[in-house]
């Protein structure tokens, strides 16, 4: 079985089609309650194009079979689309070699997996890890972690009224004693993109390697990994269109080959005996055991999607969704927007006089609008904005802006019944 391609080249911007696009993802076809689902949750998960669906089938039903293992003909089939797609994803970040990707479960998983190898092997008691005040739970707790065990600080760079970050107080915080900074592209509760190429210039002239959390930021912006110059990159197969755990470490191979190995198992070894292993090369040295093959190779295939519509189109598009909410929620009585950075990505989190973000969405689910509530793994950031929880409507290159027009009257009916 061979799956087609679905949706054309777009070339030029203003060939950008939004219908044809939704055609592509089944799910979008729903109802939910009675009523089309409008799916504004996409910054927790995207949802499946029809090509990743059929990508996942046909591995099952074509080429299941274990990799790097057997001289049979599956497993070389298998194993080839399994490379074929760390190939892709090379490409399509920019990576120096495939050796320098790395699959993992997911944004989760690379970063605890830096955190205890490069982070073991390089921090000693009172050395310093600078992360920010808008990180995610995955961005905080490995670093807490390792620094607890080696009895090193956590530094945080604080965040201004808007939600960006101020830098002079980063530039501050860089000292002899700080071995790595660990920050977010762009932040999954207030939409803020940071100027990253900054902060990795910074941190460089003090020879200090730069991890970048881009799980909100590789299904938005365009990411070379050798024009930002960042040490690790991290990202969530999920979030970009692809299935879930999957997920990729990028590092330098220089910095990859230097660190120990994160899990021991099948696969990233070179020879074992019971007195002494040898590890095998990059990227197999951190791939322990049978990884989601499947999930591999519908990543690969959700990144031939989404270079389809191109990355730009998505953003422009993506672009006028959120400027267009941005004006739209005005109209609601009571409404303010979290997260005001001069440049974000379709993230609009905000809050309701007097109405809990629970019951906003719940009432919106009723309507057949999905959002997400609550703190999104940033509790930080609701302590810094003093308030509980947020609602958080994200887009994706499948919204309209009639989907918005749903949401806004569902605010608008909120008002009306609770007063
Ligand atoms: N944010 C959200 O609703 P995983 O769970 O490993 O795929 O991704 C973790 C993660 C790391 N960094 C950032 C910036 C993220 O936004 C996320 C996941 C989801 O915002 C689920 S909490």
């Amino acid at each position: 079985m061979t799956v087609k391609a679905q949706t054309p080249v777009i070339t030029n911007p203003s060939l950008y089609d939004v219908e044809a696009i939704r055609k592509d993802f089944p799910i979008l076809q729903t109802y939910v309650h009675g009523k089309p689902l409008v799916y504004l949750d996409n910054a927790a998960t995207s949802q499946k194009p029809i090509s990743v669906i059929r990508k996942a089938q046909e591995y099952y039903s074509t080429m299941n079979s274990n990799i790097h293992r057997g001289v049979h003909a599956l497993s070389g089939v298998s194993t080839e689309a399994f490379e074929t797609a760390r190939i892709k994803i090379k490409k399509f970040i920019n990576a120096l070699g495939k050796n320098e990707i790395i699959f993992t479960r997911g944004a989760t998983e690379s970063i605890n997996l830096v955190a205890q190898t490069f982070g073991r092997s390089n921090l000693n008691e009172g050395d310093e890890v600078i992360i920010s005040e808008m990180e995610h739970h995955s961005n905080i707790v490995p670093w807490q972690l390792i620094c607890n065990e080696k009895k090193a600080k956590l530094k945080v760079i604080p965040i201004n009224d808007d939600g960006e970050l101020i830098l002079e107080e980063y530039e501050k915080l860089l000292s002899d004693r700080t071995k790595i900074v660990s920050v977010v592209y762009c932040s999954n509760s207030l939409g803020t993109v940071n100027p990253v190429r900054k902060i990795i210039k910074a941190a460089h002239k003090k020879g200090i390697p730069v991890l970048i959390d881009a799980a909100q930021a590789v299904n938005h912006l365009h990411i070379d990994v050798q024009e930002l110059d960042c040490d690790f990159l991290v990202f969530s197969g999920h979030k970009i269109y692809g299935p879930t755990g999957i997920g990729v470490l990028y590092g330098k191979v220089n910095l990859l080959d230097s660190m120990p190995p994160y899990q021991g198992g099948g696969d990233m070894i070179s020879k074992v005996t019971f007195e002494k292993t040898t590890y095998n090369e990059l990227p197999h040295k951190f791939e322990a055991g049978t990884p989601n093959i499947a999930g591999a190779i519908g990543l690969g295939e959700a990144i031939d999607y989404v270079s389809r519509i191109g990355i730009g189109n998505i953003s422009l598009h993506e672009k006028e969704l959120l400027d267009y909410a941005t004006e739209a929620v005005q109209s609601v009585p009571g409404l303010k927007i979290i997260g005001t950075a001069s440049e974000k990505v379709s993230v609009l989190s905000f809050v309701l006089d007097d109405v809990h973000p629970h019951d906003i969405g719940t009432f919106l689910d009723f309507e057949g609008i999905a959002i997400r509530t609550g703190h999104h793994c940033t509790q930080p950031v609701m302590d810094r904005f003093k308030i509980p929880a947020t609602s958080r409507a994200s887009f994706a290159m499948y919204n309209t802006t009639e989907e918005i027009d749903v949401l806004v009257n569902g605010l608008n009916k909120i008002i009306k019944v609770f007063g």
